[in-house]
């Protein structure tokens, strides 16, 4: 594997399920194939998670592990070719890029979507300049439009907890204070329409996900009918994506908050969200705190997800 940017580069996925769930049992058994191997991991943006599970797997495979967030103690960085770069900006990326690669094997990207311009984001122009000039494997850690390493842990945690050979799986829109990018709603649709599961969107009407992700999921825009014998209920705010509305806040309506009312006409539904989650915006503190709430074991898998896609990047320069 060379890069890792979506559900299709994972080639068939239950094989990657599989090996995931090989990985997770075994997983200190990899240690020689990243012997004098770096992963460089670097931020654009915050994380608690992506952080320390990626750097635990890259440690699990036996790999030397570095952290560069960008906007504490780097350069700021210009992005755009052919600017005069008079401003507060000291270094290019067209050079940065290139001297990180020299550094490291593998190479880790957070960068999110900005909402300054929907091209420049759906364009992946970060990502693409990254697995263009860094002349290493390349794998998102949350880019401007997918998230697949959250996807590819939350569809280990389902086949976990899975009662039924085909589980109905909602993804549900919530309210939330700030803007926040379409990142990890695309990349889960991305993943459980390739998944064998009835999955269903739910949303207030204008937060349309692009085409490219629902392809032909189920939307629908009554919440409450969605939910109706959910075996998985998947929160996530996420702002608007259609023009004229991109990257606006179109709804802070609080009755979408995920709480008993809903969980109770679900097939005892099991609770999942990628975190960082906000209580009573996005689910109340009874629905994240009972035992039907796999928010935890979710977040624990992680570490796998990235573990195998590692692996794949070691494996293939072997
Ligand atoms: C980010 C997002 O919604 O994309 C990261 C989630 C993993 N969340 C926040 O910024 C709160
Ligand atoms: N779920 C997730 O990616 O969390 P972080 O933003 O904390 O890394």
């Amino acid at each position: 594997m060379r890069t890792y940017t979506n559900v299709h580069d994972l080639g068939d996925l239950k094989a990657a399920v599989r090996e995931a769930l090989e990985v997770k049992a075994n997983r200190y058994s990899y240690k020689s194939l990243g012997t004098d191997k770096t992963l460089l991991m670097v931020f654009f943006n915050s994380s608690l998670r992506t952080r320390l599970s990626t750097q635990k797997a890259g440690m699990n495979l036996g790999m030397n592990t570095m952290v560069l967030d960008i906007n504490q103690g780097a350069w700021k960085l210009e992005t755009e070719r052919g600017v005069i770069m008079d401003g507060d900006k000291p270094e290019h990326i067209l050079e940065a890029i290139p001297v990180m690669g020299a550094y490291c094997d593998v190479i880790g990207v957070r960068a999110f979507a900005q909402f300054e311009d929907k091209d420049f984001d759906y364009s992946e122009t970060l990502l693409n300049q990254f697995i263009q000039y860094s002349g290493k494997p390349v794998f998102s850690m949350e880019a401007a439009t997918g998230h697949p390493l959250q996807a590819f842990a939350d569809l280990i945690t389902i086949e976990e907890y899975k009662t039924k050979e085909r589980p109905k799986v909602v993804l549900t829109w919530a309210p939330h204070p700030r803007a926040l990018p379409q990142a990890v709603p695309n990349s889960f649709a991305d993943f459980m329409n390739e998944a064998d599961v009835e999955f269903v969107i739910t949303h207030p009407e204008g937060y349309e996900l692009p085409e490219q992700f629902v392809r032909g999921a189920r939307v629908e825009y009554d919440q409450m009918k969605a939910f109706e014998g959910a075996d998985f209920i998947y929160a996530k705010n996420w702002a608007a994506f259609q023009d004229p509305h991109y990257g606006k806040i179109l709804s802070t309506d609080r009755s979408w908050t995920v709480s008993g009312r809903q969980m109770a006409v679900t097939n005892d539904a099991r609770f999942m969200h990628c975190l960082p989650v906000r209580r009573n915006m996005i689910v109340t503190d009874e629905v994240i705190e009972s035992p039907r709430s796999i928010v935890i074991q979710e977040a624990a898998n992680r570490e796998i997800s990235a573990q195998v896609v590692i692996k794949r990047m070691l494996e293939a320069n072997l």
